[in-house]
C-alpha cells in the first residue's frame, strides 16, 4: 500500500507552495520582468543581476515538473538509484537548462527589451566546480543522462563552500585561490531545511543483552552535526523530468550548546558552531590521490550517512519496516570508494536504527550497494587507519571487523589452509598501523564492481582485483565512460550542431549512434567546406580566449594541438612539452620542411601538495615564454598554458581543437572523458593504447586516429630493466631536447630550477616512461603534420571522427548500468 500523504509527499508541496511562476499562462518574458522589478536588489544594469533573475525565473518554471516528478518516484513506480558521489563537477547551469526545457527561443525574447544577451548572461554564471576533473564530470554527465533517459537517479553530494580552487598563474608558477562560488547566492538550489538528518561522531559503543537473549549496541555520547539538504534540479531533454542533485551542507545542531550554556560559556559555545560546518567548507583537490586527512573521512561520512537516512526514511515512508523489498527498489551506485563507509553505515542504521539481525542487514546490503572503480594508481587506493576509524566512528569500526571476520572465512573456505591470502585479501591492513582498506571493503559488499573502460576493466581483473575475480567472477563488469552529447555537442557547438541538423534532422540528440549517417557526406564538397568552416570560426572564438587569458595570439590558420587536463605526470604533460621543445629546436635550425604551423594550447590544475606536477606547469610557460618572444618561431609554432582551466573553458576549447592530445602511459588513465568531448566535436586524437582511446580507436579505425607507443603489457614488461639512457642514445632529437633542457635555456635567471624535471626523464625508475616513448610520440607527430597539410582529407577525418562518436555519449554508458547493473534481476 501507498503512504501518499508520507511526511516525505507533504513536504515536497511546501516547497513549491502557491506559487504564481507556475501560472502556465504567463510567458517567461513577463515572469522575468517580474523577478527583476520585483527585488530590491536586481538592477537591470548589472549584468550579474540580470543572470540572476533569469536564472531564478527559470528555475521557478521548472518547480511544477521538479515536484511531479519528485511525487511519482516517491511511489516507487521504478526503482530508485542513488548516485553516491563526493564530486558532482556541473559547471554551469543556465544553458544546459534552457536547452533541456527547449528554452532558448522564449529567453532571447525574454530579453529583447533588455541591453543585455543571453551569452553574456551566460557568461555571468559561475562554474559549479564540486569536482576535481574526470570522475567529478562523469557524475554530471551521468546525471544528465539519467534524467534524459526518464530514470529515476538522485544524485548524493556535498555542497562545498568552496569547490575546487581557481588557478592563478604568478611568475609561471601555480598559485590557488580559494573559490566562493556561493558568493551571490545560488538561484538554482532550494534549502530544504525540514528535511534535515542527524549525523552522529566520535562517542562510543554500548552493548546489553535483551530479555530474549539477543545483543544490542548503541552508540552513544555521540556529537551530532545536522546535514541540510540544498537541492538542485536536473532537468531531462525535453521529457517532462526533473531529477534531484540532493548536496549536504553541515549544520551544527540547535542543542549543540546545553552543557556549555548552562555553564555560562554561551558565546563560546554558539563560535563552535564552526566545527561542525567545517565539514561541508572546502573540496579536497586531489585528483587520483588520497591524503588520508581526517576531515576528509568526515566529509565522506557525513555524504554516507545522510543519504543512507534521507534513502531509509523514503523507503520506510512507503513500506514500513519490510525491508524485503528495499533491494527490488533501490540500489546505491557508488562513485569509486570515496563514499564507501555507506556499506558499514547501512548495515549500521538497519541493524541499530530498524532492528534488523546481521544476516538479513547483509543481503539487503550486498543487494543493493554496487562499486566503480577509476583508478589502479596504488597513491589512490583509499586506506583509513584504524585508529582514526575507531576514535571518530566507533560503532562502523565494530561493523568493519565482523564484515570482515565473516568474509575472511569465507575466503578460508576458498583457499583452505592460505594464511597467506588471508592477510593479502583481509579488509583489514595488518602492520603497526593497521588501515582499512576501502576498496576491499566496497567489494566485498557489493553486487557489481566495474570499470570504466575495457583496458582497466581487464587489468582490475588480472591485476589489482584478481583474487577477488577468482572468488566472485560474477560481479565483476565493464561500463565504459560516455559523456553528454546535450551539453558536449549541442550547447558547446551551436555551429556544428545546426550543420548536422540540416542533413540529419534532430532526433540524434537522443540516439548519438544515428551521427553515423554523417560518413555518407564525407564526398560532399559542399559539406565538407561546411564543416571546415564551422572549426575555422570555432578557432576564431578559441582564439580569442587564448589571446584574453594567456596574451598569446593563436592563429586561426594553424592547427590547434590541445591537452587540457589535470597536470600529472602519468597524463604526460612533460612527453607534450618536450615535443614542443624538439619543434622549436626544428624551426631555429632552419629544418622546416614539412613542418606544419601549429599552435600548442596546455592546461590544467596541479594538486596543491604535488610539487612535480607544479614544476611541469612552471616549464610550460618558461618554454612558452621562449616560444612565443622569438619573431623566427612564431610563424611555425605558438605555445600557451590556459590559467584555471574547467568545465566552462572546455565547451569553449573542444569545438575549436583539431589535434587532441591523449597520450597517458599506457595502463594508467583508467578511462579519460575529455577524449570523447574532442572526438565528439570533430577533432583527431594522438594517443596512447590507454583507456577508452583503445574504443574510441576501434569505433573510427587506424586511419583516423593517429597511435603510438608501448602498450600496458609492454610497459611492465620494460620495468624491471629501463634504462632511459639507451632511448636517449637512440633518438638525437631527444637527446637535443635535454641538453638544451639541462643548458638552462629555458631558465637562465632561475638556475636548477628544473632539475628535478631532468632527473625524472632519465631515471630507471621513470614509471611513467617518457623517454621510451618520445621518438614514437615524435614521429606520430609528423604524420599528424602531413595529414593537417591536406585540408581536404584531415576535414574528413574530422567528420568519421563525429560520426563514430556515438558509442561514447553517457546515455548508452547509462543504458548499459540501468541494464546491468540497476535492474538487474538479482
Ligand atoms: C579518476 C579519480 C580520483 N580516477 C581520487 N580516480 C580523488 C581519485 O579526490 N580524490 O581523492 C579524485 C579523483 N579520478 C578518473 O576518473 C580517471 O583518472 C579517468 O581516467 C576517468 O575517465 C575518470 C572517470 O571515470
Amino acid at each position: 500500500e501507498l503512504d501518499t500523504n508520507s511526511a516525505v509527499n507533504q513536504s515536497t508541496l511546501e516547497v513549491v507552495g502557491s506559487n504564481h511562476d507556475c501560472d502556465p499562462c504567463e510567458t517567461l518574458a513577463a515572469k522575468f520582468k517580474r523577478q527583476i522589478h520585483g527585488s530590491l536588489c536586481r538592477d537591470e544594469h548589472a549584468i550579474n543581476d540580470m543572470y540572476s533573475a533569469l536564472a531564478s525565473t527559470v528555475k521557478n518554471q521548472l518547480l511544477n515538473q521538479w515536484r511531479e516528478t519528485r511525487l511519482k518516484d516517491n511511489q516507487y513506480q521504478q526503482k530508485q538509484v542513488a548516485y553516491l558521489s563526493l564530486e558532482f563537477l556541473m559547471g554551469r547551469s543556465l544553458g544546459n537548462a534552457l536547452l533541456s526545457l527547449d528554452l532558448t527561443k522564449e529567453t532571447h525574447e525574454a530579453l529583447a527589451e533588455y541591453a543585455a544577451d543571453l551569452e553574456s548572461l551566460q557568461e555571468a554564471e559561475l562554474d559549479a566546480g564540486l569536482g576535481n576533473g574526470g570522475l567529478g564530470r562523469l557524475a554530471a554527465c551521468f546525471l544528465d543522462s539519467c534524467a534524459s533517459l526518464d530514470l529515476s537517479v538522485v544524485g548524493y553530494g556535498i555542497r562545498y563552500e568552496y569547490g575546487m580552487f581557481k588557478q592563478k598563474l604568478v611568475d609561471g608558477y601555480q598559485v590557488e585561490q580559494p573559490d566562493r562560488w556561493l558568493r551571490e547566492g545560488n538561484p538554482w538550489e532550494v534549502r530544504m531545511a525540514n528535511h534535515a538528518i542527524t549525523v552522529p561522531f566520535f562517542g562510543h559503543t554500548e552493548t546489553y543483552v535483551d530479555p530474549s537473549g539477543n545483543r544490542h549496541y548503541v552508540w552513544v555520547d555521540t556529537q551530532d552535526v545536522q546535514a541540510i539538504p540544498h537541492d538542485m534540479p536536473v532537468p531531462g531533454f525535453r521529457n517532462g523530468r526533473i531529477n534531484t542533485l540532493r548536496l549536504w551542507k553541515a549544520e551544527a545542531t540547535d542543542d549543540f550548546d546545553l552543557a556549555e550554556f548552562n555553564d555560562g560559556d554561551y558565546t563560546e559555545a554558539v563560535a563552535r558552531k564552526n566545527l561542525a560546518e567545517q565539514i561541508t567548507m572546502v573540496l579536497y583537490p586531489n585528483d587520483a590521490s588520497e591524503n588520508g586527512k581526517e576531515l576528509r573521512l568526515r566529509q565522506q561520512y557525513f555524504l554516507s550517512s545522510a543519504s543512507l537516512q534521507d534513502i531509509l526514511q523514503r523507503y520506510t515512508a512507503v513500506y514500513g519496516a519490510d525491508f524485503s523489498q528495499f533491494s527490488q527498489r533501490n540500489v546505491m551506485q557508488l562513485n569509486d570508494t570515496h563514499p564507501s563507509i555507506a556499506v558499514p553505515e547501512l548495515m549500521r542504521l538497519l541493524m541499530d536504527s530498524y532492528g534488523l539481525g546481521w544476516d538479513e542487514a547483509w543481503q539487503v546490503t550486498t543487494e543493493s550497494m554496487a562499486y566503480t572503480n577509476h583508478t589502479l594508481l596504488p597513491e589512490a587506493l583509499e586506506r583509513w587507519p584504524v585508529r582514526m576509524l575507531g576514535n571518530m566512528l566507533p560503532r562502523i569500526l565494530d561493523i568493519i571487523y565482523e564484515i570482515n571476520a565473516r568474509y575472511l572465512e569465507h575466503v578460508a573456505h576458498h583457499w583452505p589452509g592460505d594464511t597467506h591470502k588471508l592477510a593479502s585479501m583481509s579488509i583489514i591492513e595488518e602492520g603497526a598501523h593497521p588501515h582499512v582498506r576501502m576498496a576491499y571493503l566496497a567489494i566485498v559488499a557489493s553486487f557489481s564492481v566495474n570499470g570504466v573502460a575495457g583496458l582497466h576493466t581487464q587489468l582490475l581483473k588480472q591485476g589489482l582485483f584478481k583474487d577477488f575475480y577468482s572468488l566472485w567472477p560474477h560481479k565483476f563488469n565493464n561500463k565504459t565512460n560516455g559523456v553528454t552529447p546535450r551539453r558536449w555537442l549541442v550547447h558547446c557547438n551551436p555551429r556544428l550542431t545546426q550543420l548536422i541538423n540540416r542533413r540529419l534532422g534532430e532526433s540524434w540528440l537522443t540516439d548519438l549512434t544515428q551521427l553515423t549517417a554523417l560518413n555518407a557526406f564525407t564526398d560532399d564538397k559542399t559539406f565538407v567546406k561546411q564543416w571546415q568552416q564551422v572549426k575555422y570560426d570555432n578557432k576564431v572564438e578559441l582564439a580569442k580566449l587564448v589571446l584574453d587569458e594567456c596574451e598569446v595570439a593563436f592563429e586561426p590558420n594553424m592547427m590547434f594541438d590541445v591537452q587540457v587536463k589535470r597536470i600529472h605526470e602519468y597524463k604526460r604533460q612533460l612527453l607534450n612539452i618536450l615535443h614542443v621543445i624538439h619543434l622549436y629546436q626544428r624551426i631555429l635550425s632552419g629544418d622546416t620542411k614539412d613542418l606544419q604551423p601549429r599552435c600548442v594550447l596546455i592546461g590544467g590544475k596541479a594538486a596543491p601538495g604535488y610539487a612535480m606536477a607544479k614544476q611541469i606547469i612552471k616549464l610550460a610557460n618558461n618554454v612558452a615564454h621562449m616560444v612565443n618572444s622569438d619573431p623566427i618561431v612564431s610563424p611555425y609554432l605558438r605555445f600557451a598554458f590556459l590559467p584555471n582551466y574547467n568545465v566552462s573553458a572546455m565547451e569553449k576549447i573542444c569545438p575549436g581543437t583539431d589535434l587532441s592530445e591523449q597520450i597517458s602511459t599506457a595502463g594508467k588513465e583508467a578511462s579519460g572523458t575529455g577524449n570523447m568531448k574532442f572526438m565528439m566535436n570533430g577533432a583527431m586524437t594522438i594517443g596512447t593504447f590507454d583507456g577508452a582511446n583503445i574504443e574510441m580507436l576501434e569505433e573510427v579505425g587506424e586511419e583516423n586516429f593517429f597511435l603510438f607507443g608501448l602498450r600496458a603489457d609492454e610497459v611492465s614488461e620494460l620495468k624491471s630493466h629501463y634504462n632511459p639512457h639507451d632511448f636517449i642514445q637512440q633518438s638525437p632529437a631527444l637527446a637535443n631536447v635535454i641538453n638544451m633542457l639541462k643548458s638552462g635555456h629555458f631558465n637562465l635567471v632561475e638556475p636548477g630550477i628544473f632539475d628535478s624535471i631532468i632527473a625524472a626523464i632519465e631515471d630507471p625508475f621513470d614509471q611513467w616512461m617518457i623517454a621510451a616513448d618520445f621518438e614514437a610520440y615524435k614521429q606520430a607527430q609528423e604524420k599528424v603534420s602531413l595529414a593537417y597539410a591536406d585540408q581536404q582529407g584531415w576535414t574528413q577525418m574530422s567528420i568519421r571522427n563525429t560520426a563514430s562518436s556515438g558509442r561514447f555519449s553517457s546515455d548508452n554508458t547509462i543504458s548499459a548500468y540501468r541494464d546491468d547493473i540497476w535492474l538487474a534481476k538479482q
